[in-house]
């Protein structure tokens, strides 16, 4: 099944799994979408943890995220999952480093929930607990929703209302989603350590982005489900949009009416956004779903000329309330500035659209979304600033002494070790 490794032995099926898992993770901290997941990553996640918190980033905080990456992971930079999962694996099989290990992930809680620094021997830091909110607020800056990150809460900490769930328990959970375990069972708890997942890794959380945007737009009737009913109101006011305005005919009503059940199965089908992602994921990419974009282009060059011109895609965009501007700015990403689009050319962009898991310019398909092109960088932007602010540093000594430089060196220097900015 194309799944080996790179001496082209096949992974055994707790070797997949984790592959599995730690492309997510993968993904989800490679914030700039480079291929590359390095020490500057966490420093970055750590950044957005105190921006959400409301607290300051102090040169010597960045410090001690970038040891704790650098502990854990051994290298410099990584540009895969798989290089990811298998240094994990090689530290955690090593009795030197995996004490180290576990101690690191600790001090990454310690330092993003603001735990005391344990007193003395005795006082064990594994008894620290925290709280959802600190929950939530360590899985925001990966993309995971607060929806997510409360769900994966209950899921892992159920029955825990009379107390609090603990640094070693969640360290554990840690550990075993980063590790070769078998999935023997649908669900196993540690899946949900990076938010609620159910294991597909076909789906990243930017695609269910771009997929809440194409359901709030296929949804015409504005009623919290797709059917052949949006699909035809769309088809008519396409058919006014256009100029000249095409004239409404029961053939095209039918094709429009087969163009949603090539898609949804059956013209009865009735969806609402999480039926329509299972399914997403049931149908998969393959040749069965090409076929089906094909009608949809056919649907949409009204001229019928076997080329979709940018006044048939305006028309398609706007019968759904998108403007001239960003149909036109959509259709120009998808030609390379040509004014009109082949079919090969639809279905190649509408493919990207549903299936490309991080960001491309295939996702203003429906319409450009400035957001989705500035959000990460706006959001590192404004926390740039915090960078200069040096915030009493308190915890965490203890443990990290052996591991770390103390994180406050950069603090006690006077700020005359600038932090290295990060693009
Ligand atoms: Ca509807
Ligand atoms: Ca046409």
């Amino acid at each position: 099944m194309g799944n080996k490794n790179a001496r082209g032995e096949s992974y055994t099926p707790e070797q997949s799994w984790q592959h599995k898992k730690m492309n997510r993770f993968f993904n989800m901290l490679d914030f700039n979408f480079n291929n590359c997941v390095n020490a500057e990553n966490f420093v970055q996640w750590g950044r957005l943890i105190s921006t959400l918190k409301k607290r300051s980033f102090s040169p010597g905080e960045a410090d001690l995220l970038r040891n704790v990456f650098t502990t854990v992971f051994t290298f410099s930079d990584v540009s895969s999952h798989t290089q990811l999962a298998e240094v994990f694996t090689n530290k955690m099989d090593s009795e030197g480093t995996a004490g180290l290990v576990l101690d690191m992930v600790k001090v990454f809680f310690m330092w993003a929930f603001e735990l005391p620094a344990p007193v003395n021997e005795e006082d064990n830091s594994d008894n620290s607990t925290f709280s959802q909110d600190d929950y939530v607020f360590f899985l925001r800056p990966l993309g995971v929703s607060e929806q997510k990150a409360k769900e994966a809460f209950s899921i892992l900490f159920e029955g825990k209302v009379d107390r609090k769930p603990t640094i070693s328990e969640l360290t554990l959970l840690i550990v075993q989603y980063m590790s070769p375990n078998a999935k023997d069972q649908l669900e196993v708890p540690h899946q949900h350590v990076f938010g609620a997942w159910d294991g597909d890794p076909n789906i990243t959380p930017f695609q269910i982005q771009k997929y809440r945007k194409a359901f709030q737009i296929h949804d015409v009737t504005v009623d919290g489900s797709v059917n052949v009913d949006d699909y035809i109101n769309w088809g008519k006011k396409a058919a006014q949009a256009v100029n000249p305005p095409v004239e409404w005919t029961k053939e095209l009503e039918q094709s429009w009416a087969e163009t949603f059940s090539a898609l949804h199965g059956s013209e009865d089908a009735s969806y609402t956004f999480d039926t329509w992602i299972s399914g997403i994921k049931q149908m998969g990419l393959g040749l069965d779903i090409s076929s089906s974009f094909k009608k949809i282009f056919a649907t949409i060059d009204t001229s019928k000329d076997g080329s979709c011109q940018m006044s048939e895609f305006r028309a398609f965009l706007g019968a759904v309330g998108i403007s001239e501007p960003k149909a036109d700015a959509a259709f120009k990403l998808m030609t390379d500035g040509a004014d009109d689009m082949s079919e090969e050319q639809f279905v190649n962009a509408y493919t990207h659209f549903w299936f490309d898991q991080e960001p491309s310019d295939y996702m203003h398909f429906y319409g450009v979304v400035d957001a989705w092109n500035d959000l990460r960088q706006a959001s590192f932007a404004d926390v740039q600033k915090e960078e200069a602010v040096i915030p009493p540093m308190s915890q965490s000594k203890g443990l990290i002494e052996s591991a770390a430089p103390d994180p406050r060196e950069g603090a006690s220097a006077g700020g005359d070790k600038p932090e290295v900015p990060v693009e």
